[in-house]
């Protein structure tokens, strides 16, 4: 069985959970809740499995240890069948990993600095030192992504082109993230964005993330 060492609400763990269901084998993965705000990714016995203290992480059958988000979900989309996510031809793959890439500067990167460094964050205890500078301008650059991505959709079904793949995935928990811990909104001009966002929450996979994010 797959071990998954996940935070719910985050949206890198949040990518996983969703790769997973876009599979259907999510009740077949074994979930472990790691506790940021109490530094559980920081203790030793979680740094041998991961040196680089975060989550998401997965652990194999065999032990083998999966860290960095586009890392597990390519190994997802290898391993079970279902939904593609990471391209099938050349072109399509090179675009999907390009524009995820661009998800996770513009908005899920971009937002990730505003909270650790503008807000409180995970608390005192784990972030340490913090340049609000640095934080604010990335308060700019989430709001900027926003737009960026709007702009994207305007002539988009998908933030990669006219299907559905990993970016939208990392683009709809980086905004879901925003919405929901530093508080940071989509703009309510920003139409493309919002509607492909009502299209995402209506996925089987991403259902429960609008309960997740308090909005029902
Ligand atoms: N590049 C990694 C980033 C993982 C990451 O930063 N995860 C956050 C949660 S979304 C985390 O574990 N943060 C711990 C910390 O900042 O101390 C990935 O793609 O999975």
């Amino acid at each position: 069985m797959i071990t998954f060492y996940d935070t719910k609400g985050l949206p890198n763990p949040d990518r996983i959970r969703i790769a997973f269901k876009e599979k259907g084998v999510f009740d077949q993965i074994k979930v472990v809740q790691v506790n940021l705000w109490e530094g559980e990714h920081r203790t030793e016995g979680f740094r041998k499995i991961n040196p680089n203290a975060t989550v998401p992480l997965i652990v194999l059958k065999d032990g083998t240890a999966i860290s960095e988000s586009t890392a597990i979900t390519e190994y997802i989309d290898h391993q079970f069948e279902g939904v593609n996510l990471t391209g099938r031809s050349a072109e399509q793959r090179a675009v999907i990993h390009m524009m995820q890439r661009r998800g996770e500067q513009k908005i899920v990167d971009a937002i990730g600095a505003y909270f650790h460094h503008a807000t409180i964050g995970f608390g005192p205890e784990v972030e340490g030192k913090q340049n609000k500078e640095w934080g604010q301008l990335h308060y700019e650059k989430t709001l900027q992504g926003m737009r960026y991505f709007n702009d994207v959709l305007k002539s988009n079904k998908y933030i990669a082109g006219d299907i559905f793949s990993m970016a939208d995935i990392t683009v709809f928990t980086g905004l879901n993230f925003s919405e929901t811990f530093p508080k940071v909104m989509i703009p309510k001009d920003c139409n493309a964005l919002l509607e492909w966002r009502n299209r995402m929450f209506e996925r089987p996979s991403c259902i429960d993330s609008k309960e997740q994010m308090n909005l029902v």
